[in-house]
């Protein structure tokens, strides 16, 4: 039991305290000897308090205690052999079926759509894809706001469309797996509905309801997408919690008929054979009893007030183990959890082998850069990603997995944050392409990404139609000019990442020719060639997927690591920044050239240095 009386050090050894502490110390852009230094390790939390008072209140020391003593468990120590398994060999694309593929010209993409393009993603080599949702639901925040788990979005297709889209998808070698939203339903859902107009429903306990006036909100905590994560039913008098948008609402897992229909969804679409699940927001489903107010400072701190409460709930283990066991194993399925905001070592405890709650999970704290968050203009440095990756593969031990990505439905394109200079664009697609596939940890591919696709240059805020970026746009306005406002958004709305992909824009395609001249961008093809041979490189080479990493060189914006089986040794040799700089030095009789960005842009190479952006992989047989 940690109290207040506890030293710093003892706090900084347990997994949640490590976390927590490490996470603000990278906020605060202060170095971890910090708190390794004897002195300080040595104070007491409640002298910690007093020296930071007018930073962090009571309230953060009560919420700090009460995560660390719910955490009963230490990750396991990982130093055993790394087990075999099918998702650590695969390179998984994300498929966001609204914007991917329009069959039928409606201007929406399709699971026909999907179907049409699976020789395209069989060639690229790819081999298994995740589908963000594609069921029954009125959109409001496309399709993360479930109606019916059992149906197939009209706009996107039918059922038989999703049945023949997985036997294709097996017929050619490949996995797919689907988007678990349970966090919480649409309001539209049937659930819902009958909670809300009747009070002997059953399903009032699927919710989160409470009896109130229209003035006071339950408690004070925050939608991720905009104002009090309570919405109010003025003929009901009842409150009803939302932690995303008033048509998303969260769903109460203390209630154990809410974990057996998810369980028994999750069977049934696992019984028609697809090979698991990308499981949304996953880390918020417990919230602890009694929904107790958000400590304002915290809320200050992370942009959301209550988060303290649910991120890492008392029961989210048991949940996980649950679902594990009554639905996953018995499937023999895979799981990735989506865990915004845990840190390294509560995802090892999420994900540890042994643990049997994930097999893997996304965590975001690479996406942005210590001090920004998505909504900042500013340039993204590389080395930040190479750090964070180096950590966690020292740290993240053999028991436990790591997904590699860059982009996703949520986000800004990568490349864009890096540099804005379009001149720069493919060497970044590429370089990043050159990490992805030879770190170690299964590659997640972004729609598009193959064809180096960058940010659109939105004009104005009526292109955007994401229900986050028009909540937040709104909100902005209060303080700031509309231009001011939209520049803000410009910099961080998941816009970018969900425009129809640019098959082909001409005047005869009834789904692009709508399309304004700044809203069409043409796919890359070099790019995409190098995606095939890295991909097929990563394929073909087990040192790249099992084996060792060691870093050799971080100075300055280099990033050199070598990957290592029994049979060979692979260097990769990065300079992550806009200036030249040394190629590291090898011997070369030993070693042959595999890969070299320089060349498959059609550029000259010079051997001592690496050009801004480049990459080179080199092969050494060992026997
Ligand atoms: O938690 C956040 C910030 O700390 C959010 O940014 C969060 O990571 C993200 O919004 C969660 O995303 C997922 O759930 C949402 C949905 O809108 C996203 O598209 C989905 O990926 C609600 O279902
Ligand atoms: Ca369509």
């Amino acid at each position: 039991m940690l109290t207040m009386e506890s030293k710093i050090r003892e706090v900084y050894s347990t997994p949640v305290g490590h976390d927590i502490l490490y996470k603000i110390l990278l906020q605060l852009n202060l170095s971890e000897k910090m708190i390794t230094n004897p002195v300080i390790g040595s104070l007491k939390l409640k002298t910690l308090a007093a020296l930071t008072g007018k930073m962090l209140g009571p309230g953060f020391y009560d919420a700090f205690l009460t995560l660390l003593n719910s955490e009963k468990n230490l990750p396991g120590d990982g130093s055993g052999p790394i087990s075999h398994a099918w998702w650590k060999e695969a390179v998984f694309y994300q498929i966001y079926p609204r914007s991917f593929y329009d069959s039928n010209g409606d201007g929406i993409g399709d699971l026909r759509g999907i179907i049409d393009k699976l020789d395209y993603l069989a060639d690229l080599g790819v081999t298994a894809l995740w589908l963000s949702p594609i069921y029954d639901s009125p959109q409001d925040d496309n399709g993360y706001d479930i109606r019916d788990y059992h149906k197939i979005a009209e706009e996107f297709g039918t059922m038989e469309d999703f049945d023949e889209l997985l036997e294709k998808t097996h017929a050619r070698g490949m996995r797919l797996i689907m988007d678990l939203v349970v966090n919480h339903t649409s309001d539209e859902h049937a659930w819902f509905q009958n909670a809300l107009k009747d009070e002997n429903s059953p399903y009032r306990g699927y919710y989160f309801f409470q009896q109130g006036d229209k003035d006071t909100p339950p408690n004070n905590w925050t939608s991720f997408f905009s104002g009090s994560a309570w919405n109010y039913y003025e003929e009901e008098k009842l409150w009803a919690l939302h932690l995303f948008s008033k048509k998303q609402m969260d769903l109460n897992w203390e209630n154990p008929a809410v974990r057996k229909e998810v369980t028994d969804m999750v069977n049934w679409w696992l019984d028609k054979g697809v090979d698991g699940f990308r499981m949304d927001v996953i880390n918020y489903i417990s919230k602890q009893p009694g929904l107790p107010m958000g400590d304002e400072t915290i809320g200050n701190m992370m942009g959301y007030t209550g988060i303290e409460h649910y991120f890492y709930g008392p029961r989210l283990h048991e949940y996980l183990h649950e679902l594990h066991e009554n639905a996953f194993a018995p499937h023999n399925a895979f799981s990735v959890g989506e865990t915004p905001g845990i840190g390294m070592n509560m995802c090892r405890l999420v994900t540890g082998e042994e643990r049997k709650e994930l097999d893997m999970v996304f965590s975001f704290d690479h996406l942005e850069t210590p001090g920004h968050v998505r909504w900042d203009d500013y340039q993204y440095d590389l080395t930040y990603f190479r750090d964070y990756m180096t950590r966690w593969l020292t740290h993240y031990g053999n028991n436990c997995w790591m997904s590699v990505f860059y982009n996703n439905h949520d986000n800004p394109r990568m490349i864009s944050k890096v540099n804005p200079d379009p001149r720069y664009a493919p060497d970044i697609a590429i370089l990043l392409a050159v990490m992805q596939f030879t770190l170690k940890g299964t590659p997640f591919l972004f729609q598009g990404d193959e064809m180096g696709l960058l940010n659109y240059a939105f004009s104005s805020i009526d292109e955007i139609t994401d229900v986050e970026a028009k909540g937040y746009y709104r909100e902005l306005l209060a303080t700031k000019t509309p231009e001011e406002a939209f520049a803000t958004i410009l910099a961080g709305t998941r816009e970018h990442t969900r425009v129809l992909l640019p098959w082909n824009f001409t005047s005869e395609n009834t789904a692009t020719a709508g399309y304004p001249e700044h809203l069409r961008q043409t796919p890359n093809r070099n790019v995409t060639e190098v995606y095939k041979k890295l991909i097929a490189l990563r394929k073909s080479e087990k040192a790249l997927t099992y084996g060792d990493f060691k870093v050799f060189a971080t100075d300055k914006q280099h990033f050199t690591y070598a990957r290592t089986s029994e049979e060979k040794e692979f260097i990769i040799d990065c300079n992550l920044g806009e200036r030249p700089g040394k190629a590291y030095r090898m011997a070369i009789t030993d070693y042959q050239l595999v890969f070299a960005s320089l060349t498959a842009l059609n550029k000259p190479v010079n051997n001592a240095v690496l050009a801004p952006y480049e990459a080179r992989i080199w092969v050494r047989k060992k026997l």
